[in-house]
């Protein structure tokens, strides 16, 4: 049995990954629809080897016999658009922060959570974590199931991609034009990307924290346990695709370098990457186009009882957006529509 399946915010970054996603993994689609503003009305998308669909408009499509929606399009419009989708009987994966912390939503990372889908049914959503927090639980998971986590300290290297397309073009623009000695403006970026790096993601919170941190915090104990603490620090760099995050954990009782070694192996989504020698970890270029959160860099903290340093890197657009919302959706139809 096939679906109808909606991808809303279809000419978007995540919206084409989405789509390439589910042809890639051959999720059971009968109709693909392809939904974005007016402005893209009549542009067409590639789904798979050999069709081509025409874009619509978001705002005057009727979702009625849609079976699922997966919807990319930014905060502000899913919150109009994907309750609207959800009255109508479809069952939407949403991939903004609009209501990831609605305790009538659940927060899914199917490696981690997989059994909170069966919350689905109170608003007919689920919401997808922001991709800075997907990448670090899955990360995260076998080693709170080997011994529970205390406290989680990160710092994260964003490629610009997580800012849309918009945002990959002013690193392009830039780089060329600081080549061309031409003057540096920035639009979407508040300093230079070019050859540097932005401590800030998203808007500031009272607290001095960016929403991007806030978001890796309050995501975190949703999926994973309410009792971990996290203290992120989100910094935007010059990189097209691929987000690398520097993770401290502090564990609540004794650790093991070989156990925790072996947990990273044996646990689903992950690519444990780490020679200790040169090349023997992984980069965010090299993650761009791959499925896995890649470990690297596995090292005890010796400044700390029982705590270890990883170095974690993932595809910002697959695992941390497409791959776990089309994963999302493989679950749900596995678990509860088929
Ligand atoms: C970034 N993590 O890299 C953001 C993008 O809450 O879904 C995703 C924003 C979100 O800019």
């Amino acid at each position: 049995m096939g679906y109808r399946v909606a991808v809303v915010g279809a000419t978007g970054n995540v919206g084409r990954e989405i789509i390439q996603t589910l042809a890639d993994r051959e999720f059971p689609v009968d109709e693909l629809i392809a939904l974005a503003s007016e402005r893209s009305v009549g542009r067409e998308v590639s789904f798979g080897e050999d069709e081509v669909v025409k874009v619509q408009d978001l705002a005057k499509f009727d979702f009625q016999g849609v079976d699922l929606v997966l919807s990319s399009p930014g905060a502000k419009v899913s919150a109009v658009y994907s309750p609207k989708a959800a009255a109508a009987g479809a069952v939407v994966i949403d991939n903004t922060s609009h209501f990831r912390v609605d305790p009538d939503v659940p927060l899914i990372v199917p490696e981690v959570n997989r059994e909170a889908i069966a919350g689905y049914t109170a608003k007919g959503i689920i919401a997808n974590p922001n991709c800075s927090t997907i990448q670090m639980v899955v990360a995260l998971k076998p080693l709170h199931d080997l011994q529970r986590i205390r406290r989680v300290v990160v710092s994260t290297y964003q490629s610009t991609s997580g800012g849309g397309k918009e945002s990959m073009d002013e690193l392009f623009n830039q780089t060329r034009g600081i080549y061309m000695n031409e003057p540096i403006r920035p639009k979407r970026f508040t300093k230079q990307i070019a050859f540097n790096v932005i401590p800030h993601i998203d808007v500031f919170m009272d607290d001095g924290s960016t929403k991007e941190e806030w978001k890796m915090t309050v995501e975190t104990k949703k999926i994973l346990d309410p009792g971990i603490k996290v203290h992120a620090t989100c910094v935007r760099v010059p990189v097209f695709v691929g987000h690398a995050e520097a993770v401290n954990v502090e564990f609540e009782g004794p650790v093991d370098e070989d156990e925790i070694r072996a947990a990273l192996r044996a646990a689903p989504g992950i690519s444990l990457v780490d020679h200790r020698q040169d090349e023997g970890y992984v980069t965010p270029v090299e993650s761009a186009g791959s499925d896995p959160v890649y470990v690297s860099r596995v090292r005890m903290d010796p400044t700390v009882d029982n705590a270890v340093s990883l170095w974690v890197v993932s595809d910002n657009l697959r695992k941390g957006a497409a791959l776990n919302t089309v994963q999302i959706a493989e679950c749900l139809v596995e678990d509860y529509l088929s």
